[in-house]
């Protein structure tokens, strides 16, 4: 789905640590840990995180692709340890090892365990479980932070808030004068990201609730993108589409399972003229009454913001586990139990930005090309429509 980026992620949840590549990214863009970091340090946070999140202290090392600070157009290779490892080194060795090892034999519902084992013939789920975890999203956010350093550099912002966790809903809209940059800013001084303080409370003490009777609980947030040119992505072929393209990354997280475009499925609803947005003319740009279409028609950016809504799962490990059966004894027992997190939403929410930086960076080197930073910038200057 990308066309000019690619990127891969390698590496177990508590295996030595996370590789990641991206290639694709022009010459002389600005690049430093400590700005991946600050993105990585976003996706720790949270009201309902498990325990994993206070032993790790997620760092980037990058290991190719920028010298003296400034991408070289190569790909830009990181790498992320896992201080976990530490306590895994038996369990996750590469080597083979004497002693027996305890298999995973308990599937849990909800999670690729049993489908896993099944694909691959394995009879220890943990063969299963260790790269299927949302640990991996920690790279997605590292090598998505440098996609988010392009946009930002050609005046594009990303940004995220949520909405609802569980049955708690936070109604307010975004103030119109919240630039994504401070969206950003007061949704991450919210232990849930949210923007009202008395939904923020009923969603903490929700989320305290399902830990208690050891359940987990799922929520909606919502992404948004500015400072878009027109034309991103085409209606000339459907895998051109930038509604495609949005969608496909953005499904790639496990735990995504619902995905909206600016009023989404409220438009199924309502009659045509009370979705499509209005044209005007302001003496110098088109304008739009209103953005419905959350910032897309036709597969193609429309100059307006991109406005997303993604449902998150509640997480499938449960403290209290659901019923399941034993691959190795076909028993009916309980699933398997691991550390996890009660509460992943406001986590979930920086991922689906960095999925989200991806596809724009994508477009938009697709768009407007060029192998340096400064030829992206004389190219949008020359051609770019807002
Ligand atoms: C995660 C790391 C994992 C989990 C969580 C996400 O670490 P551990 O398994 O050691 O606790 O906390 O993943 C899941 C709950 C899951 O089901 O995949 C992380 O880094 O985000």
């Amino acid at each position: 789905m990308l066309k000019k980026l690619t990127f891969l992620t390698a590496g177990e949840s508590h295996g030595r640590g996370l590789l990641g590549i991206l290639d694709g990214i022009p010459a002389s863009l600005d690049i430093s840990e400590n700005e991946i970091n600050i993105q990585l340090a976003r996706r720790q946070m949270g009201h309902g995180r498990g325990g994993r999140m206070k032993i790790e202290t997620d760092t980037a090392e990058i290991w190719s692709g920028v010298r003296h600070g400034k991408s070289l157009g190569s790909p830009i290779g990181i790498l992320i340890h896992n201080k976990d490892w530490d306590n895994w080194t038996k369990k996750m060795s590469v080597e083979p090892i004497d002693d027996a090892v305890k298999k995973v034999t308990l599937p849990r519902p909800g999670h690729a365990d049993l489908a896993g084992i099944q694909k691959f013939g394995f009879d220890d789920i943990r063969n299963v479980l260790e790269r299927s975890s949302a640990r991996e999203t920690t790279m997605r956010v590292a090598l998505g932070s440098i996609c988010r350093k392009l946009l930002n550099e050609v005046g594009v912002q990303v940004a995220s808030r949520v909405t609802q966790i569980h049955d708690i809903i936070d109604e307010t809209p975004i103030p119109s004068n919240y630039s994504p940059e401070i969206l950003n800013k007061i949704a991450d001084e919210s232990p849930v990201r949210c923007l009202d303080k008395d939904a923020e409370a009923s969603m903490i003490s929700t989320i305290d609730d399902a830990k208690d009777k050891g359940d987990s609980v799922g929520g909606i947030f919502e992404v948004v993108a500015t400072g878009l040119p027109y034309g991103l992505g085409s209606y000339t072929q459907w895998d051109q589409k930038l509604h495609t393209r949005i969608s496909a990354l953005m499904m790639s997280v496990n735990a995504f399972k619902g995905i909206e475009i600016g009023n989404g499925f409220a438009g199924g609803t309502q009659f045509g003229s009370e979705v499509h947005d209005e044209i005007g003319w302001d003496g110098e740009n088109f304008i739009r009454h209103s953005n419905n279409a959350g910032g897309i028609e036709g597969g193609m950016s429309n100059a307006q913001p991109i406005i997303l809504r993604m449902a998150m799962k509640p997480i499938p490990t449960l403290i209290k586990p659901l019923r399941s059966v034993d691959i190795e004894t076909k028993e009916d027992r309980d699933a398997h139990k691991e550390r996890t997190d009660s509460c992943a939403v406001p986590a979930a929410s920086i991922i689906a930005e960095s999925m989200l930086c991806f596809v724009l960076a994508d477009a938009l080197l697709e768009k407007f090309g060029g192998d340096s930073m400064n030829q992206l910038k004389a190219h949008l200057s020359a051609t770019a429509k807002y």
